[in-house]
């Protein structure tokens, strides 16, 4: 993994920072802007892969941020696309990884993801990362962090899921030709609270808070049977 001497630095005043994180429920990547669409997408290659995972919609054109500290793990899982294309994100966060860089090499499409990396992120950044390509057509570099070719952007959510914790970032290398399949490069974005990684809570908690929750359906539902 790469690592600069601010990163190593970052990563002795990490145990400082997470005590000072504050606790908010429900909060994580926060898209701005943009204009929403349903799923399935005309022409997208992996329309049965992204729907059967439960993503529901794409927003075009939109920028994304995150509402709290944490850790954004990128992983590459796909790309249909003739061209090859890129992804660079960097994190404005004093505390852990601080870079990373993806490049299509695999014309497939897998959750699981073919390589990835992890950045820090701080409360209500804008995601600092980017797609380019050597598609001279494109619209390229798409910028998150300068909203610089934001409609080259698909970020595809699920719109039941409550809280925005898991995202795909879809990229169109071919916006110029009205292609609009926004799978070029599919990277996979998975938001962590900084609180849950340093101190994660004990699995009984979790028990008790689901138990709760279980109860409270089981006692309600009888009246609203037929
Ligand atoms: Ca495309
Ligand atoms: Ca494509």
């Amino acid at each position: 993994m790469y690592q600069t001497k601010s990163t190593v630095f970052a990563k002795a005043c990490g145990l400082t920072l997470a005590l000072g994180v504050a606790s908010t429920a429900n909060a994580a990547f926060v898209v701005n802007g943009g204009s929403t669409q349903g799923l399935p997408i005309v022409d997208n290659s992996f329309n049965t892969e992204i729907t059967g995972l439960g993503f529901d919609q794409m927003v075009s054109g939109g920028q994304l941020s995150v509402s709290q500290d944490g850790f954004i793990d990128f992983f590459y899982i796909g790309a249909e696309s003739g061209f090859n294309n890129s992804f660079n994100a960097e994190s404005s966060a004093l505390s852990g990884n601080n870079k990373g860089f993806l490049t299509e090499h695999n014309e497939a499409f897998n959750f699981s993801g073919y390589a990835g990396f992890t950045l820090s992120v701080s409360a209500n950044d804008i995601v600092n990362f980017n797609f380019t390509s050597d598609n001279a057509q494109a619209l390229t570099p798409v910028d998150n962090f300068s909203a610089s070719n934001l409609e080259g952007l698909g970020i595809y959510s699920n719109s039941q899921s409550g809280s925005l914790t898991q995202i795909l970032l879809g990229y169109d290398d071919q916006i110029f030709n009205d292609d609009n399949d926004f799978e070029d490069m599919l990277v996979r974005a998975e938001f962590r609270p900084a609180q849950t990684t340093p101190v994660p809570l004990p699995a009984a908690v979790w028990l008790f808070g689901g138990g709760l929750t279980a109860l409270a359906g089981f006692v309600r539902r009888p009246s609203r049977r037929h």
